[in-house]
């Protein structure tokens, strides 16, 4: 049904807060509108990006918080280029569970490379794509990850502590402040009805527009 260039919605948020439930009912959403759409996730997306993934959430690896923003950044570098902007382009939406304010809040924030150094790095990448809207669920840190632990073994990432979180959090609400023509904070500590209510109105005047 789409006319035009797609639209570029991303899903944001700390570990829990439902990002993958939320995207399933997204989808739902414009399946519903009859909008063609690919549903995507960073790090990974594409092969060698999904490889990236593997290796840098590895729950026994190692490595320089620096390799882990530049394997973050490459993962987008290759997810954009074969993905999002041939669908965008071919006037499909594009769904994606977690994007740049991932690597703002985690490795600008979290591992305190700094916020402007990661936005650097992917000017210098030549990465301008911006999200015509990105869904930030945010809720308390630890109780998004009491909805993890029952998922069974943490990856290298989950096994930070709660002032990496912390941080994460509050670059992620920075990033509203500082783009709130595009990013909508969502409650994720209400009841998964009261989220996807907040969801669908948040969405609603986009699809109107389709
Ligand atoms: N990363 C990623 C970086 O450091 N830099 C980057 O640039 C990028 C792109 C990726 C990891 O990589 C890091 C961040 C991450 O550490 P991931 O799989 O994308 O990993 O991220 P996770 O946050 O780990 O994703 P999850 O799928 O594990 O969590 P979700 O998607 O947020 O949560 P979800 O939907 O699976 O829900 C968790 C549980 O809560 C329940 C669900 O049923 C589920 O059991 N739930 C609710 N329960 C009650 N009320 C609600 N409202 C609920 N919503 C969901």
């Amino acid at each position: 049904m789409t006319e035009g260039r797609g639209k570029f919605i991303t899903l944001e948020g700390l570990e829990g807060v439902g990002k993958t439930t939320n995207r399933q009912f997204v989808e739902a959403l414009l399946d519903d509108a009859d909008i063609s759409f690919v549903g995507t996730r960073e790090p990974g997306g594409t092969p060698l990006g999904e490889s990236l993934r593997e290796l840098v959430l590895a729950a026994d690896g190692q490595m320089q918080d620096l390799t882990e923003l530049l394997l973050m950044t490459a993962s987008r570098v290759e997810h954009i280029a074969n993905v999002i902007e041939p669908a965008l382009a071919a006037g499909q939406w594009v769904l994606c569970d977690r994007f740049l304010d991932a690597s703002i809040a985690y490795q600008g924030a979290g591992r305190q490379l700094g916020v402007e150094r990661v936005a650097e790095l992917h000017r210098l990448m030549g990465v301008t794509l911006e999200p015509d809207l990105t869904l930030l669920l945010d809720m308390p840190v630890e109780a998004g990850l009491e909805r993890m632990a029952a998922r069974g073994t943490p990856d290298r990432i989950e096994r930070e502590a709660l002032a990496f979180f912390e941080r994460a959090r509050q670059a992620y609400l920075q990033q509203a402040v500082m783009a709130p023509e595009r990013v909508v904070v969502v409650d994720a500590g209400k009841s998964l009805d009261d989220v996807q209510e907040s969801v669908r109105q948040a969405l609603q005047p986009m699809l109107e527009r389709g």
